[in-house]
C-alpha cells in the first residue's frame, strides 16, 4: 500500500522473490475517500511508482496497476480480486493497514478469497500493539511523558546507562523561544520532477481538479535516496536550532527549523529509528545541543508512537467522539485561505500551497480557532486528513480529535489547547501584519481569538470547570466584573453569527 514503501516491510520477510508477485495499485477509492490534497496524491503515486522500480531492480516481480489502467476496478479489494483471478495464488501476505477502515477490508479477504490470507504486524514502529497495551493496561491516565521514558529505555536513545542524558528526561521548557529577529534557515530541498513524477503530475491534475491544493513547484522527494538527502539537510542546517524555535511562527516562513520529513517517515521512505539514531549521533559528536536532540527524538519515539498506541487501543469509534458536543460547520475559508486573520491566512495559505504546516500552526492557529468556535470535530478531523501530505488516520486522528479538539475528553491531552491571541502574538510576528488588534477584546478591530477564548471557557464550564490545569484561566474569568463578562460574550456571539452554519456547543 501507498504508506508501505519500505525495504524492510514485514510482508516481504522470508518470501521467495522467484515465486511471489508483489501487487501495488493506484486506486480511486483511496484517493477520494476524503478529497486528499493534490500534492499528497502526486507524492504518493510517484513514490509508489519509484518504489515499484526499486523492487524490480532488487529482483522482485511487481504487478503495478496505474490509476488510468482501463481495467482498474478502483478499490483495494476489487483489485486484489482481479489479481487472485489472474494469478491464482496459494496465499496472500500483507502488512497490516494504518487505519481501521482498511484493516476491516483486509480482514474480509479471508472469507472472500479461496486462499490463505496472512496479515502481518507493521514492524516499522518502536512499540508493538502488545507493548503499548501492556504499558497502558493498568494505568488510570495515559500520559505521553511516561510512555516516552519507556521508549528511551527500550531504544537506548540519549541514555547514560539507566539515566537520561543530561539528568533530565524532557527539555520541553527549553523548546519555546519566540522567533529570532533575523537569521532564517535555508528552505527544505526541492527535487526536480523526473519523467515518472511529471506523468503523475499530469494524471493528478486531470483527475483531481476538484481537490484542494496546488501542484506548481512540486519538489517532494519521491525516492528513499532523495528523502535521505532531505534528512541530511535537516540534520546539518535545522536540527541545531530545532529545539529553541520549535514553537515559533514567522510570516512567509512555513518551515523554519522543522524537519519536513513526516511524509517520508509515514510513507516508509525513511525509518524513524534510524533517523533518531542519526540525531543521537549528531548530539554525541557535539554538533547539536541536547534540547534539540531530545526535543526531536521526543516527537518521534514519544508523540508519534504514543498517538499510534492510542489510535489502535481506542477502537474504530474514536474518530466520532465529541466530548464538548461541538457542532459548528468548519468555515469555508479553511479551503481557500481567504480570511482577514493574518495568522489563519498564513497557516491555511501555506497548507494549500505546500500540503504542509508545522506543528504549532496546526495546533495553536487552525486547531485552536476550530476549538474556540466549537467546530464539529469530525469535520475538523476530515480537513486535517485531506490537506496534509503526512496525514494517515492513525497519526492524524489522535492529534486532531484528541490533542487539538479535546474530543476524547482528555484521554490524550490533559487540557484543551485553547488560547487567546496573546499566545500567537508571543510566538510569532503575525499580529504585527494583521488588521486586528491583538490587545483588544471588544470592538470591530478586536482580535477574534480573544473574546472567543473567554467565551469557550465560559460556555464549556460544566465540562472543563474541574480541570486543574484550567484553574488559573477560570479564576481570571471570575475576576472580571459582570459587565465585562457580558460584553465579551456578546462580542463572541456577534462574531460567531457571522460564521453562519449550525450552532456551536452550548
Ligand atoms: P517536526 O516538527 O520537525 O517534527 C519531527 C517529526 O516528529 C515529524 O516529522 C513527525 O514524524 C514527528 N512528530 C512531531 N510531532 C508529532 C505528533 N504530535 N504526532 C506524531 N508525530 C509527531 N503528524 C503526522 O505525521 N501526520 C498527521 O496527519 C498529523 N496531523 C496533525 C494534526 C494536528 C491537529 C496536529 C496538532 C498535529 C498533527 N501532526 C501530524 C503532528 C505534527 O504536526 C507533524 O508531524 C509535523 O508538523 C510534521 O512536520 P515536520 O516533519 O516538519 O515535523
Ligand atoms: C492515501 C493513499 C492514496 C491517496 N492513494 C493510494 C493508492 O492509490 N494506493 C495505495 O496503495 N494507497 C494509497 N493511499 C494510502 C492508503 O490510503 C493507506 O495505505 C491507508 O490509509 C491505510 O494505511
Ligand atoms: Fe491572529 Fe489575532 Fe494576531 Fe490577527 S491579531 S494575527 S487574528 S492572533
Amino acid at each position: 500500500m501507498g504508506d508501505q514503501l519500505s525495504d524492510n516491510l514485514s510482508s516481504l520477510d522470508g518470501i521467495d522473490k522467484g515465486e511471489a508477485r508483489i501487487l501495488m495499485m493506484e486506486v480511486g477509492d483511496e484517493a477520494t475517500y476524503v478529497r486528499h490534497h493534490v500534492r499528497k496524491i502526486a507524492f504518493l503515486f510517484s513514490a509508489m511508482r519509484h518504489h515499484a522500480e526499486r523492487l524490480r531492480a532488487a529482483g522482485w516481480k511487481v504487478d503495478y496497476v496505474t490509476l488510468d489502467d482501463p481495467d482498474n476496478e478502483g478499490s483495494f479489494s476489487a483489485e486484489v480480486a482481479r489479481a487472485v483471478e489472474r494469478l491464482r495464488p496459494e496465499r496472500i501476505v500483507v502488512t497490516e493497514a494504518g487505519e481501521w477502515r482498511v484493516r476491516a477490508m483486509l480482514e474480509s479477504w479471508q472469507d472472500r478469497f479461496d486462499c490463505a490470507v496472512e496479515i502481518r504486524p507493521d514492524t516499522r514502529f518502536v512499540a508493538s500493539h502488545a507493548e503499548f497495551e501492556a504499558w497502558a493496561a493498568d494505568r488510570k491516565s495515559l500520559r505521553m511523558e511516561f510512555f516516552y521514558r519507556e521508549m528511551r529505555r527500550k531504544t537506548g536513545l540519549l541514555m547514560d546507562g539507566a539515566k537520561p542524558e543530561g539528568g533530565q528526561w524532557n527539555y520541553d521548557a527549553e523548546n519555546r523561544k519566540p522567533p529570532p529577529a533575523a537569521a532564517r534557515p535555508p528552505a527544505p530541498l526541492a527535487f526536480e520532477p523526473d519523467k515518472i513524477t511529471q506523468d503523475v503530475l499530469s494524471l493528478v491534475k486531470a483527475r483531481f481538479d476538484n481537490h484542494v491544493g496546488r501542484l506548481e513547484d512540486f519538489g517532494f522527494a519521491v525516492t528513499r535516496e532523495d528523502a535521505l538527502k532531505q534528512q541530511a539537510h535537516f540534520l546539518k542546517h535545522h536540527l541545531p536550532r530545532f529545539g529553541d524555535y520549535q514553537d515559533a511562527m514567522v510570516t512567509g516562513e512555513p518551515y523554519l527549523w522543522h524537519a519536513v520529513l513526516s511524509p517520508y517517515l509515514n510513507a516508509g521512505l525513511l525509518d524513524p529509528l534510524d533517523l533518531c539514531r542519526a540525531v543521537g549521533k549528531a548530539y554525541r559528536a557535539g554538533r547539536v545541543p541536547l534540547n534539540a536532540a531530545e526535543g526531536f527524538i521526543r516527537q518521534i519515539i514519544g508523540w508519534r508512537e504514543f498517538v499510534r498506541g492510542i489510535y489502535w487501543r481506542e477502537g474504530p469509534d474514536y474518530t466520532t467522539r465529541n466530548f464538548l458536543n461541538a457542532k459548528r460547520d468548519l468555515p469555508d475559508f479553511y479551503w481557500t485561505g481567504e480570511t482577514d486573520m493574518h495568522c489563519m491566512a498564513e497557516a491555511i495559505g501555506g497548507t494549500i500551497d505546500h500540503a504542509y504546516a508545522h506543528h504549532i500552526q496546526r495546533l495553536m492557529v487552525t486547531g485552536n480557532y476550530a476549538l474556540l468556535i466549537g467546530a464539529d470535530p469530525e469535520q475538523v478531523q476530515r480537513w486535517y486528513l485531506e490537506v496534509y501530505a503526512d496525514a494517515y488516520e492513525w497519526v492524524e486522528a489522535p492529534n486532531t480529535l484528541g490533542m487539538s479538539q479535546f474530543g476524547d475528553g482528555g484521554l490524550l491531552a490533559s487540557k484543551p489547547y485553547a488560547s487567546s491571541g496573546a499566545y500567537i502574538n508571543r510566538m510569532s510576528d503575525y499580529c504585527g501584519h494583521c488588521r486586528y488588534d491583538v490587545k483588544k477584546r471588544e470592538g470591530a478591530d478586536a482580535c477574534p481569538f480573544n473574546a472567543l477564548y473567554w467565551d469557550f471557557l465560559a460556555r464549556n464550564r460544566a465540562k472543563l470547570g474541574n480541570n486543574q490545569r484550567l484553574a488559573m484561566p477560570y479564576r481570571n474569568w471570575d475576576r472580571m466584573d459582570e459587565a465585562t463578562q457580558k460584553a465579551v460574550r456578546k462580542q463572541a456571539a456577534t462574531y460567531l453569527r457571522t460564521l453562519g452554519g449550525s450552532d456551536a456547543s452550548t
